[in-house]
């Protein structure tokens, strides 16, 4: 059995398709983006420097970031994890292959078009949402987290799933790969 860690550019569906996996497969599903979200909200820190960076589509800091996940796997003793929205880059890719083992983990890719994902983001309206913070999480994720797809690559840990259709569609898609993955490895 892998773990699993849901790909993807901003807007691309991660939190959308991992949310109905995770009911799906009985797996438990962490979202660092929305454990970001609730921090913030939770202890009332609207200026914080959390919330600015997320705001501003940039990536908070990987000391915090890796913290979170470790914490929340000691948390879930012999789970299976779906992982949405991490890793994020090099140094927490090679965090997260140190903490559960890297021939434990594999990643499905959700390949959607800068265009499909900006036109989806348009008509959600978060505060990162906005036309200029988006066209900055897309240059971060150019930047720091489209690398890892050569990074996995290189050891066959990544499959690309067409990201583009219905909900329903692409999770059909999703549902086969990750299916086999928790089933039969
Ligand atoms: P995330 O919460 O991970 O958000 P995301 O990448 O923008 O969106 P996602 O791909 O999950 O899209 P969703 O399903 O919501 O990150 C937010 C911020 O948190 C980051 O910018 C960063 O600052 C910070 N952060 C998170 N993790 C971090 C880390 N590891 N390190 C450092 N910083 C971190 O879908 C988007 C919209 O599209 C929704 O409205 C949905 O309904 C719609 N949609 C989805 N699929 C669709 C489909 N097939 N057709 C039509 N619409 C669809």
């Amino acid at each position: 059995m892998k773990h699993l860690i849901i790909f993807g550019p901003p807007g691309a569906g991660k939190g959308t398709q991992a949310e109905k996996l995770s009911q799906s497969l009985n797996l438990i599903h962490l979202s660092t983006g929305q454990q970001l979200r609730e921090l913030v909200i939770n202890q009332g820190i609207s200026q914080s420097e959390i919330n600015n960076i997320m705001t501003a589509g940039g990536l908070v800091s990987d000391e915090m970031v890796n913290q979170m996940v470790a914490q929340f796997i000691v948390d879930h003793p012999k789970q299976i994890f779906l992982l949405d929205g991490y890793p994020r880059n090099l140094i927490q890719a090679n965090f997260l292959d140190n903490l559960l083992g890297a021939e434990n983990i594999m990643v499905l890719n959700l390949v959607v078009s800068e265009k499909e994902t900006v036109n989806r983001l348009a008509s959600r309206g978060r505060l990162d949402d906005q036309a200029d913070n988006v066209k900055r999480r897309w240059l971060t994720y150019c930047k720091n987290t489209q690398p890892l797809i050569t990074y996995y690559e290189k050891n066959k840990r990544l499959i690309n799933v067409d990201g583009e259709g219905s909900i329903e569609e692409v999770f059909k898609r999703l549902e086969i790969d990750a299916k086999q993955l928790t089933d039969n490895s």
